[in-house]
């Protein structure tokens, strides 16, 4: 009898854990999100996830499950929880219910806009396509405890404040770039960059895959350019690169979580690594010596040999093949040892190969020198006057100024990693200023988006990655993503420090910032790399 009563308590504390505790009312306003949503109410109650949670999708959309998956995915290792995947017509009452439905057909919220209802018993997430659903689960990660984040099984309760959320991006194209030529990158560390880009929805992934120091695409009809081209680094280490086969994986990780690759192949200079690999490819026949060091400006492909263009469009064409996205950026930057009236021919040649094979040209604010098409697209790095000619073309910008979105410049004197050639850039720097204001004469209908670069002379593993990276990154995808109006330092700097407990739990190796009002103490989890 009193194994029956102690039983019976038992079962009495377990059940009322799991499915009758009320939830504690939280407060919507007071979640510290980035990047900031375009709208939000609070309701004052809660959801409760529990193991009984379902997920529902409201139809058969290979996508929209796609997206489930993912959801169900990233709450099992910290919750434990199993949630099953049903579709609308399965399911019998709307309690305790995830709702996903890709086909509101709301203007105001365009591919990538979603709206957030979180009610006591369910939360529906809408948007007009799979890629705004994904964006909202985003936001909806963001809203559980940071523990979330966690690989192995944590304790809860896993609460969402309620309201509504109606939220879009600001910019169409949100980019970062990671360059693994100067040092290489593998594919699983690519991966985990494009985690962190979509945790912040982020859209696009440009990788600079070729430079002065190494070839790291598998080109088949050209095979010495990664064989011999990609057998080393700066600082002389062995370099690597990745086969068509890796490229395609990395491609698909990226289409799942709704972020396109924008692979960079940079030309006429920058281009010692093809040029060491295959001596017709120089004007004198002569084959370069591999390159570890530095400097830049000092290769160029012979323009005016047709052995180029052959290479160039050989190289294009395979590029093409495994690219589904709309961008092929040929570089274009820094070709110093290019007569002028060589590179403008240059350019123009290359821009229509890359039309024959039914791309857009992209590259870097240096090719407004040539006569663009207007769907070709200069990315503003250094000279204001180049993106002035791309506005004069009728060519869409991407804005990465140097000394505003490098994400390779020191944040300040002390800093041991990066370089200082534009200037420091702290946490604030990097953060305040306005893409539709900075340029006079580029307005925000010039702009097709904001890209922060990663170049990595001095970036060697993971760890250095991420200190530059981290927390600036957050930055720039708030300034892609939310409207200037909704948009200040003063608030945005709580909302980060915010999310340091969030960095913690994902290992991330930030940098603490004095001018970020962190929530934690500094010295837990956090390896100080200066
Ligand atoms: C420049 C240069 C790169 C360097 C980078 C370092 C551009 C577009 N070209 O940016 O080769 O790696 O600076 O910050």
């Amino acid at each position: 009898m009193k194994n029956l009563l102690l039983f019976f308590c038992m079962c009495l504390v377990l059940f009322s854990c799991e499915e009758k505790t009320p939830s504690t009312p939280k407060d919507l306003a007071k979640e510290f999100l980035i990047p900031k949503p375009d709208s939000l109410l609070a309701t004052g109650s809660s959801f409760r996830l529990t193991k009984k949670t379902q997920i529902v999708i409201q139809d058969e959309f290979l996508e929209l499950r796609t997206v489930g998956i993912f959801l169900a995915n990233k709450l099992k290792p910290a919750t434990g929880f199993k949630l099953p995947i049903s579709l609308y017509s399965e399911v019998e009452s709307g309690n305790n219910i995830i709702y996903l439905s890709s086909d509101l057909n709301n203007d105001q919220l365009g591919v990538e806009g979603y709206e957030l209802i979180i009610e006591e018993n369910h939360i529906k997430l809408q948007g007009n396509s799979a890629a705004g659903i994904f964006r909202g689960v985003q936001t909806l990660l963001q809203l559980l405890p940071e523990t979330i984040e966690k690989k192995s099984l944590q304790t809860g309760p896993w609460e969402i404040a309620s309201g509504i959320i109606v939220d879009f991006p600001s910019y169409e194209y949100r980019g970062a770039m990671i360059d693994v030529s100067r040092h290489f990158f593998g594919v699983e560390k690519v991966k985990e960059y494009i985690d962190h880009l979509a945790r912040y929805k982020m859209n696009y992934l440009h990788i600079h895959l070729t430079d002065d120091q190494g070839w790291r695409i598998e080109i088949k009809k050209w095979p010495n350019l990664t064989n011999h081209g990609g057998s080393t680094q700066v600082g002389g280490g062995k370099g690597g690169f990745f086969t068509q086969e890796d490229y395609k994986k990395i491609v698909k990780y990226a289409a799942d979580r709704f972020i396109t690759i924008v692979p960079e192949i940079d030309l006429p200079g920058h281009t010692n690594a093809a040029l060491a690999s295959y001596a017709e490819l120089n004007c004198d026949g002569k084959a370069q010596k591999l390159y570890t060091g530095m400097e830049v400006g000092f290769s160029t492909l012979c323009t005016r040999n047709e052995n180029t263009y052959e290479f160039v469009d050989d190289v294009i064409k395979e590029l093409v093949e495994i690219t589904p996205g709309p961008y092929i950026h040929i570089g274009g930057d820094e070709s110093h040892s290019t007569k002028q009236e060589d590179y403008i021919y240059f350019v123009d040649r290359v821009q229509d190969i890359v039309k024959k094979y039914g791309k857009q040209m992209m590259g870097w604010d240096d090719i407004t020198e040539g006569s663009l098409n207007s769907n070709s697209v200069a990315q503003h790095w250094a000279k204001t006057d180049n993106a002035k000619k791309a506005v004069g073309q009728n060519v869409k910008i991407v804005m990465s100024p140097a000394s505003k979105a490098y994400l390779d410049m020191k944040y300040d004197s002390t800093t041991t990693l990066g370089l200082n050639w534009a200037g420091f850039i702290e946490v604030d720097s990097g953060y305040i200023w306005n893409p539709a204001t900075l340029i006079n004469g580029v307005k925000k209908e010039n702009i097709l988006g904001v890209e922060c670069p990663l170049w990595t002379e001095t970036v060697t593993n993971l760890d250095e990655l991420e200190y530059l990276v981290f927390p600036r990154l957050l930055g720039y995808a708030e300034i892609g993503w939310t409207k200037q109006e909704n948009r200040n330092w003063e608030d945005y700097k709580v909302r980060l420090g915010n999310q340091q407990a969030r960095l913690e739990a994902l290992g991330i190796n930030y940098y603490p910032s004095k001018l970020v009002p962190w929530t934690k103490p500094t010295e837990k989890g956090v390896k100080l790399k200066d």
